[in-house]
């Protein structure tokens, strides 16, 4: 046993202290709130005696260093997680359970750090779970969002946002790192100077926010290496002054206060469309260069001050290019603040930065108005400026002439700031996130490049922690599987493929699906409880879960599923595998055509609830506020995963791999992630459909898609279209849907509608939903099917993600003890 272990006793007894001294109360008194305060701080001091030996460790070792930088951070609740790396969660289960207190009421009061919008900000969160349990040394680095994600409620079947303000009750997992406070700076003017021979650049009259860090520990899976994620919050260095309170000077400071202040207050809620907003601007500088004024503070006590050794002993990795000004801030600091010349500092930054890219999408690829950036940051405008002189310069010899492609690959071109382009040019590592989305970038997206540093560009296909994604949200499974292979697979996840030849063995077969039954029970209890519906755990649950966007196709599902219900309808003898299908999303809330298709969703939900016969087949439930938590219940309980991204748009998914590794059979496109997928389990243990990727953007070059064809042709799917504008939806008011209607048969911009092909895909998602139909019927194949993708789901761990981006990009060494 290690030293930080504790044992129930000392759990039990620890926990009883800290009521009394906290609340003055008994357990019996204390409300579950106080309860759940209690038991994490018990929960926090165990970790942190760990991480007093992992500081020490790191300070002997002298390893390099990884800072994860990230605008989201999509962590869940913290608690059950914690326990597990601890190994200590039956130790807490019985503890609690002594005291008389059920684990699961304590775990429902922790408020969910919703600090990211989806794959993004999950992926973050993996990858810090992996790298602590790998033994590997990193920071995370974010902002700390006063508010994160909204929280989604569906009222008359629409949308309606809410505040998410999470910190209400603390965050009873960091701690303000108070000596670490520093400042940023915006506005102002650049001074040019000469002193002592030297070009000096000083900015005068700038504005000051102080950033103030918040650490929260990532404890690894039975180890000792806590890794710190690091949330800097905005403040404002005035302090409100009580003297000036008659003077009528008070309202001014205070508005100041709060402007300062704002900085760090909400989380966008976009992640498609990018709008160049003064704010996000202010965020993602604000963020990026506490992180990194505190990077050279760290190197420069730990290794002195040379810092031509910091590639070797920092490596700093920015998540798509919203950390970007990383790039121009390193520049500054190491030039303006450490007094090095131009070309070494640039080979500095170029030897420390990594890039990962998340979207081909060209509406999300981030620009900001030049205006912008020389208003707010006067400096780094001039660094970003002088980067884009030298490398067109460069590009200039290499393509005389070719002004197309050296726009193309400009940092600066047309009055923006292109960040994609400043990351590839200043960084030595550009990566895609499957094999897929690498080839698109190399082909289509980055081609220019591709052709001048083709050593710089990798594929690292993504990753989920199975600590949270199976053993914490699927203990029932867990269980059997240890039962069946013993528990290596926890440390090794792909050894998970022992399973495989336990597909055909049918006792094993019975009891995973004994476990999936009790998991749908458990979700179908949830929605009882807080959405007051029932759905009935015979039925097949089939599931589509993620952000609401065009191009991933929630559309493709519900015209499916209108078309099913015109079947049972115009049809009395027509039967079918009773299913519900849930739908998890939330919608950007101003992305209108988003907003819609979640209209269409619900007024199917109460099309089918009022027809007597469809009802006994037939169901659609939208979950509402899908978030992290929710997913861990959503997850385990689903038979069929919902995968319909257009080809060549989602550059990985993630929710695809969770699904699998809990034992749902995958229905879907050759996209993303679901290639791979495929490979895995083979062809014949997952339904894939429609276009594939090359053919998808030969679509879009030729611009000779014409949906209307298809909708002349295919009666059933003509059918269900004009129900959305009719009246059989809406029967007061025709109109609702009128412009997501025209969306698919009616284009724009020298489309002919229909942009993401779901008019196109309909026929051939149609029969994949019918051979799937079927081969529910056959309960044996059908759980072969679903054995099949829990046993090929261990290469899909976010550890062998992490170990392949060390290998290829990190080179960092494993702490030894
Ligand atoms: C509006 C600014 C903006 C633009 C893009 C915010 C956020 C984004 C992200 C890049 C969107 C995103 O989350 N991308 C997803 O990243 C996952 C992790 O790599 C992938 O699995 C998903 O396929 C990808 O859509």
């Amino acid at each position: 046993m290690p030293a930080t272990s504790f044992d129930k006793e000392s759990i039990k007894n620890t926990i009883i202290g800290k009521v009394q001294r906290y609340n003055g109360l008994t357990i019996e008194e204390a409300t579950p709130q106080q309860i759940y305060r209690a038991v994490a701080s018990t929960v926090r001091d165990q970790i942190m005696q760990k991480y007093m030996v992992a500081r020490e460790d790191r300070k002997k070792c002298r390893q390099k260093r990884l800072y994860y930088l990230s605008v989201e951070y999509l962590m869940g609740r913290s608690m059950y997680c914690n326990m597990l790396n601890l190994v200590s969660t039956k130790e807490y289960t019985e503890a609690l359970a002594e005291l008389g207190i059920d684990i699961r009421d304590v775990l429902k009061e922790e408020p969910e750090p919703g600090l990211g919008n989806g794959g993004l900000g999950r992926l973050a969160a993996c990858f810090l779970d992996s790298l602590s349990s790998l033994d590997l040394p990193a920071m995370g680095c974010t902002i700390r969002y006063e508010y994160g994600l909204f929280r989604q409620k569906i009222v008359d079947g629409q949308q309606v946002e809410l505040p998410d303000s999470w910190l209400d009750n603390g965050n009873a997992w960091e701690t303000p790192v108070m000596e670490d406070t520093c400042e940023v700076h915006f506005g102002g003017h650049v001074e040019e100077m000469t002193v002592n021979g030297r070009q000096q650049y000083i900015t005068r009259d700038y504005y000051t926010v102080e950033a103030v860090p918040y650490d929260m520990p990532i404890v690894g899976y039975d180890t000792t290496n806590v890794n710190p994620l690091r949330m800097w919050s905005a403040r404002s260095p005035k302090k409100l002054d009580l003297g000036s309170f008659g003077e009528g000077k008070y309202v001014q400071a205070s508005e100041e206060i709060e402007l300062a202040e704002a900085i760090s207050k909400v989380l966008y809620p976009e992640d498609k469309h990018y709008e160049g907003k003064m704010l996000r601007l202010k965020q993602h500088y604000f963020f990026t260069s506490a992180t990194l004024q505190y990077i050279l503070k760290d190197f420069k006590k730990m290794y002195g001050s040379d810092l031509r050794k910091l590639p070797d002993k920092v490596v700093i990795h920015i998540n798509d290019t919203h950390p970007g000004m990383a790039v121009p801030e390193l520049m500054r600091l190491l030039i303006d603040q450490e007094g090095l010349e131009w070309d070494e500092a640039a080979q500095i930054v170029r030897r420390t930065i990594a890039y990962t890219n998340h979207t081909i999408m060209a509406e999300a690829l981030e620009k900001w108005p030049v205006s912008m950036v020389q208003q707010l940051l006067p400096r780094i405008w001039q660094i970003i400026n002088e980067l884009n002189r030298r490398l067109c310069d460069r590009l200039w010899n290499q393509f005389p002439g070719d002004w197309d492609r050296i726009a193309r690959m400009a940092i600066v071109s047309y009055d923006n700031v292109h960040m994609a382009n400043m990351c590839i040019a200043m960084s030595y590592s550009v990566n895609g996130v499957s094999r897929l989305h690498g080839e698109i970038l190399k082909e289509e997206t980055f081609y220019d490049y591709n052709l001048v540093m083709p050593e710089k560009f990798s594929a690292i296909t993504n990753g989920i922690t199975h600590r949270r994604w199976l053993l914490s949200c699927n203990p029932g499974l867990t269980g059997l599987i240890r039962d069946t292979i013993g528990d290596k697979w926890i440390r090794e996840p792909e050894l998970l493929s022992e399973l495989r030849p336990y597909a055909d063995d049918a006792a094993f077969r019975e009891a995973f699906a004994k476990v999936k039954l009790q998991n749908k029970e458990r979700l179908a209890a949830m929605l009882r409880e807080r959405q007051g519906v029932d759905v009935d755990p015979s039925f097949m649950f089939d599931v589509q879960a993620k952000r609401l966007h065009e191009y991933k196709r929630q559309m493709l599902n519900a015209l499916h599923i209108l078309v099913l219900y015109n079947r049972i309808a115009d049809d009395p003898n027509f039967t079918m595998q009773p299913r519900v299908f849930f739908f998890g999303a939330k919608a950007s809330p101003g992305y209108y055509r988003a907003k819609q298709i979640i209209r269409f969703i619900c007024a199917i939900s109460e099309l089918i609830e009022k027809h007597p016969r469809a009802r006994t087949m037939l169901k659609v439930v939208f979950l509402e506020n899908y978030d992290v938590s929710s997913a861990e219940i959503l997850i385990p309980a689903a038979e069929v995963s919902e995968q319909l991204s257009t080809a060549s748009k989602e550059a990985s998914g993630t929710g695809n791999m969770k699904f699998m590794m809990n034992g749902a059979v995958t229905i879907g496109t050759m996209d993303g992630a679901n290639v791979e997928i495929s490979e895995q389990v083979g062809m014949d243990n997952i339904y894939i459909f429609g276009m594939r990727s090359d053919t998808v953007r030969d679509m879009y070059r030729e611009h000779s898609y014409n949906p209307m064809n298809i909708f002349e042709t295919n009666q059933e799917l003509r059918k269900a279209m004009t129900q959305m504008i009719d009246g059989t939806l809406f029967p007061t008011n025709g109109a609702v849907l009128q412009d997501l209607y025209h969306s698919l048969l009616m284009g724009e911009w020298g489309s002919l509608g229909d942009n993401y092909f779901v008019l196109k895909d309909f026929g051939s998602y149609s029969m994949a939903q019918r051979r799937l139909n079927n081969d529910y019927e056959n309960r044996d194949k059908w759980l072969k099917m679903a054995v099949t993708n829990t046993a090929m789901s261990g290469i899909f761990s976010s550890d062998r993600t992490i170990e392949e981006y060390n290998e290829k990009i990190w080179h960092l060494q494993k702490t030894v003890r």
